[in-house]
């Protein structure tokens, strides 16, 4: 295990698990575990033996967004900059895990609130706790949702839902989460961490070379039109043709046997 206490970092046959580590808090976020999941998803991007990430929480939830207790303005002093906030601590985390391309697997464990939803948002594929739930808090605070919430929730569920979750801060289910499309599934609480590590190892085990060239075609497909997308995908198209994967792909396909995928 390495990293800071505030992030559980271990990595086991491809996938790199980063366990946000304040329980008492919630996982609350103070800088500490700021940078601490920083340093985790770096690591990600450069690390060759890294093929996959799996985002969890430790303890009763997942995690609670911004440390509140770090702003308690009963301490009088000017008024805090929180757009320096976002900009020092937020913003840089979620342009790494949106920019990684390696399959990022979420699994939430409880309750996902403020920048803690939209952290889980910003992953590929979340896999939620029944008991889970998602709040947009930020209205209760007198805040506007950020890290990328206002563009994921729109983008995923479109306005009417994305306004009324973050006007309202009313605590979506896990279950209707997933039937929303909000996520990819919500499973028995026991079964959770089973099938996140699962489906976390058979993309570690993966094509990662051409999973993490799919995800760029996903990502620019918000921006694109159909011309542009039917280009990219021809030029994506010609570097998974030439990668060794693609190569053992047909061949084992061809020889009725699984195939040994290395991420080349
Ligand atoms: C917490 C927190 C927490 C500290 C639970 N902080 N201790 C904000 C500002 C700066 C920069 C830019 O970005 C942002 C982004 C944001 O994320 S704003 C949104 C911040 N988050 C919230 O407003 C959520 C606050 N938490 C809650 O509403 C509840 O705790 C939820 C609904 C998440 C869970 O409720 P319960 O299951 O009833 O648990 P609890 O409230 O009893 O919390 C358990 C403990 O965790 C408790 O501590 P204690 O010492 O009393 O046992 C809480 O104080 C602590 N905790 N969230 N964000």
């Amino acid at each position: 295990m390495t990293g800071s206490e505030t992030v559980l970092v271990t990595l086991a046959d491809g996938v790199l698990k980063l366990t946000l580590n304040r329980p008492d808090k919630l996982n609350s976020f103070n800088e500490e575990m700021h940078l601490a999941l920083r340093a985790g998803v770096e690591r990600a991007h450069s690390d060759a033996e890294v093929r996959a990430v799996l985002l969890t929480g430790a303890g009763r939830g997942f995690c609670a967004g911004q440390d509140l207790g770090n702003r308690d303005p009963r301490k009088g002093g000017p008024a805090p900059d929180l757009g320096h906030t976002l900009d020092t601590f937020y913003n840089p985390n979620l342009r790494l895990i949106r920019s990684l391309e390696k399959p990022v697997i979420c699994a939430v464990n409880g309750v996902a609130a403020g920048a803690g939803a939209n952290i889980a948002l910003a992953c590929d594929i979340v896999l939620a706790a029944k008991s889970a739930k998602f709040i947009q808090a930020f209205a209760k605070i007198g805040l506007v949702p950020d890290a990328g919430g206002t563009w994921s929730l729109t983008r995923l569920l479109g306005e009417a839902r994305a306004k009324a979750l973050t006007l309202t801060a009313e605590p979506l289910g896990a279950e209707r989460a997933a039937d929303w499309g909000l996520i990819w599934k919500a499973v028995e609480d026991g079964d959770l961490m089973a099938e996140a590590g699962a489906l976390a190892l058979s993309l570690a085990n993966g094509p990662t070379l051409g999973l993490g060239l799919t995800k760029r075609l996903i990502h620019a497909a918000a921006t694109s039109s159909l011309d542009q997308q039917l280009d990219m995908e021809r030029d994506l198209q010609q570097i998974a043709g030439r990668s060794d994967d693609y190569a053992e792909g047909v061949t084992a396909f061809l020889e009725k046997r699984k195939a040994e995928f290395k991420g080349k």
